[in-house]
């Protein structure tokens, strides 16, 4: 059975992985740094070096294009995810499945296929969101979830605005976000969860995705000296954000639902041992498959922060940064991810993604589904992320026959 070039994928995945290392190698490549170039002038390079045609829209989406004039007027097959990373990043998330992307298009090239309709290996700007927020913004705006002229005003976690540093970087590109409609969007990613690898399985043939709603939470108190000032007289901003954290992972306990709470970032003023905090600011991401129960655990949220304002006496505001709902993806495209696993004789299980992609995002104007491999010990967002080269292989091999089942077909 055909198989990509393992070599090549594996080698380009640590190369790309090595690309935004600090003094202490903690990998770092947030949207639009000058990290974030690094890595898109390598992927770039590579891009020109297998032939294809690069464009890169004006919210700096990064396409790599195989089409010729046989199959130019036919909407393309698009392949894609991210290569930006969070903080102190693995090297697989998002980096794989844009290079799984581009070794499925050589392969095909070097095997002499000539595809029906144009093939295009995307990299999306801002998946992760880290740097600016919402998350899956350059996919988002491909889509027109989002105007480019809002995407290009967004204001970073640092100041920075991000269609300047996307001048400033040299990928604040010419070509209108949407500007080719897929007639079918495929993505390839590690699970970054334990599901896959406590069960035995190599490929995840990927259903659904749950809703993602992240907030940015403001607490005002009173500033006041920690060791003067009885318990029962402070209007403490620290304490307040605390309950929030501790409220929602006991509330997700008792409801017994697979929703998730994670209080990712939190920021106190003035931040001094002795002071009691006069300002917390903090994120709040929840997430659920079901829309209507993700809904609800906003609600409770937002009822919790009226109470903890009432009880500590504190000034209480939030911000809206994401809002995503549930995404159900394409049956057939599912479907004939299982045919290519059990043609190949690989285990595989449906399932729902935990993590936003921008799958969820292609999926309001194409048919989209994504394919999961492994990951050890179902560990992500952390430079401990590993998948098994087999199982990075596996996943790039069943990508190849989706891609062959759909180009090859008129
Ligand atoms: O947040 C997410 O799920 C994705 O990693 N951006
Ligand atoms: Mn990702
Ligand atoms: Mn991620």
């Amino acid at each position: 059975m055909q198989t990509i070039n393992a070599e090549r994928l594996i080698a380009r995945i640590h190369e790309l992985g090595d690309i935004g290392r600090d003094p202490q190698a903690q990998l770092t490549r947030l949207a639009a740094s000058d990290n974030d170039k690094a890595g898109r002038d390598r992927l770039v390079a590579w891009l020109h070096a297998a032939g294809l045609e690069v464009a890169v829209d004006r919210i700096g989406n990064i396409f790599g294009i195989w089409r010729d004039e046989r199959n130019a007027g036919e909407a393309p097959l698009m392949l894609g995810s991210h290569i930006d990373t969070v903080i102190n990043a693995g090297v697989y998330d998002g980096c794989y499945g844009v290079l799984a992307a581009l070794e499925v298009i050589e392969t095909l090239k070097e095997r002499g296929v000539e595809p029906v309709r144009p093939v295009v290996a995307a990299a999306f700007t801002n998946e992760e969101g880290v740097r600016y927020a919402p998350d899956m913004l350059g996919s988002l705006t491909y889509v027109g979830g989002l105007t480019v002229e809002a995407a290009l005003a967004t204001v970073g976690t640092d100041g920075s605005v991000l269609g300047e540093e996307l001048e400033r970087i040299g990928y604040a590109g010419t070509a209108e976000p949407g500007f080719a409609k897929p007639h079918a969007y495929l993505e390839l990613h590690i699970e970054q969860g334990p599901v896959l690898e406590r069960e035995g399985f190599t490929i995840g043939a990927v259903e659904n995705l749950q809703g993602i709603s992240w907030q940015r939470v403001t607490i005002d108190g009173v500033a006041n000296h920690a060791g003067t000032t009885p318990m029962a007289m402070r209007c403490d901003a620290g304490l307040a954000a605390a309950r929030v954290g501790l409220f929602l992972r006991e509330h997700i306990a008792r409801s017994n639902a697979p929703s998730v709470a994670t209080v990712g970032t939190m920021r106190y003023e003035p931040d001094a041992i002795n002071v009691i905090p006069s300002r917390a600011v903090f994120t709040v991401d929840l997430r659920d498959p079901d829309e209507a129960r993700l809904s609800a655990l906003e609600a409770v949220l937002s009822e919790l922060l009226v109470r903890i304002g009432t009880e500590e006496g504190v000034q209480i505001s939030f911000e809206r940064l994401a809002r995503f709902q549930p995404v159900d993806f394409d049956q057939g495209i599912v479907e004939a991810i299982e045919t290519s696993t059990k043609r190949r004789g690989f285990k595989t299980r449906r399932m729902t993604s935990g993590a936003g992609h921008d799958a969820q995002m292609i999926a309001r104007i194409a048919p989209s589904a994504m394919i999961f491999v492994p990951s050890r010990d179902g560990i992500s967002h952390n430079p401990r992320e590993h998948t098994e080269p087999d199982d990075l292989v596996a996943g790039a091999n069943v990508l190849l026959d989706v891609v062959e089942g759909v180009i090859g077909r008129g």
